[in-house]
């Protein structure tokens, strides 16, 4: 994973408390992964799992640049984002079983996660249709004079859709306050993004409009602040940019996908370049966190996610003649 290519990384871009927030998070959106991922192939729950291991880091980044009324427009691989915006660990959960508790009454399902009091709006299947929707709500910002922010994240596969040249475009003549953030996994579904892209960088890009782009490592969640601490601040006074983190997808596409397309010595290799044990490891050698502190983290993250995942387990799906309503201006039979 390269490290940051335009811009110099700070030596302490948090303090301790915040490097304890950052941690944590991370280690609750690992756990959160992989008992998804375990629920999922126990057949509890319906519809897909693309999982957001190796994604962490920029969650646990994000927990601590979002100030309170800033905005979420995620993509489906963006659960630790999710987290990081405020959703909890149950509501996440209650949006992924698509249960009646979810903040879409059930409507939503992993790939379409929303949080309207979190201000999280989500996707809808089309993939970079996000991103049009960030830069709408950035103008809403502008118009209502308010100093809050947009992030949106979206992946290096989504980088080649029309709506991110338009909506980069628009942001930038119009000044909007959005930190547009691709999520380079190297891999879009079963392609390797040597097949798809040709710039070294997706953050070049943003040469294009007139914006900074910013390559940065995605595994280091320090690093990422470095990045985005200036990048909110900016998108604050009107200046939008595009970052790039870059991190490697552990898993599949989805849970299930058998990745014949992945080289046997790339999945042997990627024990080696996982950011939650590579930050732990960073708490104990900058002595931020003691083992038995970690420890106890670890054990309070899986007693919240394994509770939630019991929980929703046992919940109602929305009814049918309700999975329709707010659809339609009338109401319908169904
Ligand atoms: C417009 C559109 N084209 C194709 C798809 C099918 N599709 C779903 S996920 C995906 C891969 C996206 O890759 P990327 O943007 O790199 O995100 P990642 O899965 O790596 O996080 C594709 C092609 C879609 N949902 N919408």
């Amino acid at each position: 994973v390269p490290t940051s290519k335009s811009k110099q990384v700070a030596a302490a871009p948090v303090d301790g408390e915040e490097s304890v927030r950052m941690l944590r998070l991370m280690l609750t959106a690992r756990v959160l992964e992989q008992r998804l991922a375990g629920a999922y192939a126990d057949g509890k729950l319906s519809g897909w799992i693309h999982s957001c291991e190796g994604h962490e880091a920029l969650g646990g980044a994000l927990a601590v640049c979002f100030a309170e009324g800033d905005h979420l427009v995620p993509h489906y691989r963006s659960r630790p984002e999710q987290l990081a915006k405020g959703m909890t660990v149950r509501e996440v959960v209650a949006e992924v079983f698509a249960t009646v508790d979810a903040g879409s009454g059930g409507r939503g399902g992993e790939t379409h996660v929303s949080s309207v009091t979190n201000r999280i709006y989500g996707m809808t299947g089309v993939l970079g249709a996000n991103i049009a929707l960030a830069t709408g709500v950035g103008l809403a910002s502008k118009l209502q004079k308010t100093d809050e922010v947009t992030v949106c994240t979206f992946g290096d596969g989504t980088s080649n859709r029309g709506t991110f040249h338009e909506a980069l475009n628009l942001a930038a003549i119009w000044d909007l306050p959005v930190v547009f953030i691709c999520e380079n996994n190297y891999f879009a579904e079963l392609s390797k993004i040597s097949d798809f892209i040709r710039v070294e960088n997706i953050s070049d890009r943003a040469a294009a409009y007139g914006i900074p782009g910013y390559a940065v490592d995605g595994h280091d969640p320090e690093a990422l602040v470095a990045t985005l601490r200036p990048a909110f601040a900016e998108a604050r006074l009107g200046r939008p940019c595009l970052v790039e983190a870059k991190m490697i997808r552990r898993r599949g596409h989805w849970e299930g996908d058998p990745q014949g397309y992945r080289d046997a010595d790339e999945v042997a290799a990627l024990g080696d370049h996982d950011p939650v044990p590579a930050y732990r490891a960073r708490a104990l050698e900058t002595g931020f966190a003691s083992e038995g502190e970690i420890a106890g983290w670890e054990e309070e993250a899986a007693t919240e996610v394994d509770g939630a995942i019991e929980w929703a387990a046992g919940r109602p799906l929305i009814a049918a003649a309700d999975a329709v309503r707010g659809v339609y201006a009338g109401e319908l039979d169904v």
